[in-house]
């Protein structure tokens, strides 16, 4: 079971690097990796578990955080209509995205980021991901919103970089022209 000890934090190498692309189909240890990664963020989702093993809530992770550098990432939450948004992706690539931009008003946390970093992070409102799924099946996802946020940020960890990269130094609550709220 994927615990808080696993995961690397600021200053681990693993964060910074661009992560490989993993061989289709997926192996059973990168099928059992995934797996890993969503028990992880339904544990850390589920307040009696998260207080039992002390989880931070996490909607997202990607291979990095555990100084994995491989391009898996997993997604998993509940809308406000309780609706479930779960992926479990290999080598996801944006293959296009839209001229708008979008940010998450309270700001974004990273599980490997354990400090509190305030200003907007400025990211495309709307992206087509082209990714594989657990089967080694091709999936066309077009996002947009907060899944658009989470995709971004998880992204980014498979190419080393952190959502403070994005927050403009002069001014963290400075918003473009084109940059909406979500
Ligand atoms: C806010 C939080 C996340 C994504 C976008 C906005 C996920 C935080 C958990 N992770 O560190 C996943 O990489
Ligand atoms: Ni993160």
């Amino acid at each position: 079971m994927i615990t808080m000890d696993q995961i690397v934090r600021e200053g681990h190498p693993s964060l910074r690097a661009k992560a490989k692309d993993v061989d289709l189909p997926p192996s059973k240890e990168d099928i059992d990796l995934l797996n890993d990664m969503l028990t992880f963020l339904k544990n850390s989702q589920d307040d009696e578990i998260a207080e039992k093993y002390k989880l931070r809530s996490g909607v997202g992770i990607a291979a990095p955080q555990l100084g994995i550098e491989k391009r898996l990432i997993v997604i998993h939450y509940l809308d406000e209509d309780d609706q479930e948004h779960t992926y479990q992706l290999i080598n996801p690539k944006i293959i296009s995205h839209s001229v708008q931009q979008s940010y998450l008003q309270g700001g974004e946390g990273c599980l490997s980021v354990d400090r509190a970093v305030e200003g907007y992070v400025h990211r495309y409102a709307r992206i087509t991901v082209k990714a594989y799924n657990i089967d080694g099946e091709e999936v066309k996802l077009k996002l947009r919103g907060y899944t658009a946020i989470v995709f971004q940020h998880e992204i980014d960890h498979l190419n080393g970089i952190m959502f403070f990269d994005h927050i403009n130094e002069e001014n963290p609550f400075f918003v473009p022209e084109q940059s909406k709220a979500v």
